[in-house]
């Protein structure tokens, strides 16, 4: 079975936005088999935007992304990866979809209420790398 990570990003836990996300997703009837709150490590951060490094963006990101506590959740589901970014919708909110959860909830390009995997090995690789902060062993 397919498994993907998302992040509710820090200013959609500090808005008390996750129990609406959470509920879009298990609205589309994927499990969510593991979730945890816990505030990013700019290692685990380093590490699972690795791709971005370089980027203008890049430095702000990680500020943002450890400025406060996220909420990190495993799904797992047949097609999850897809579905999730589905229902997120486009990075920038201003281009997502109506009835998407950054179109709902998103703020800017960057403040854009969650993370979903990009890939089936994407996910793999992210689970792998939050593994231990998230306390998720199996
Ligand atoms: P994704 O989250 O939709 O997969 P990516 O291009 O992988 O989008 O970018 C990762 C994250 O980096 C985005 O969700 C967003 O928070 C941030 N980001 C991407 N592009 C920009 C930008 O141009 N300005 C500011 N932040 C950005
Ligand atoms: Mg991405």
């Amino acid at each position: 079975m397919e498994r993907t990570l998302v992040i509710i990003k820090p200013e959609a836990v500090i808005k008390k936005l996750a129990g609406k996300i959470i509920s879009m997703y298990e609205d589309n009837r994927l499990d969510i088999i593991h979730a945890h709150r816990c505030l990013p490590t700019r290692e685990v951060l380093g590490n699972h935007y690795q791709a971005h490094q370089g980027r203008e963006f890049y430095d702000n990101l990680l500020d943002f992304m450890s400025s406060s506590e996220v909420i990190v959740l495993v799904l797992e589901g047949e097609n999850v990866v897809s579905i999730v970014r589905e229902i997120n919708g486009s990075t920038n909110p201003l281009k997502a979809r109506p009835g998407t959860i950054r179109y709902m909830f998103g703020e800017t390009v960057q403040r854009n209420a969650v993370h979903g995997s990009e890939s089936v090995e994407a996910a793999r690789v992210e689970i792998e790398i939050w593994k231990d902060l998230i306390r998720f062993d199996s």
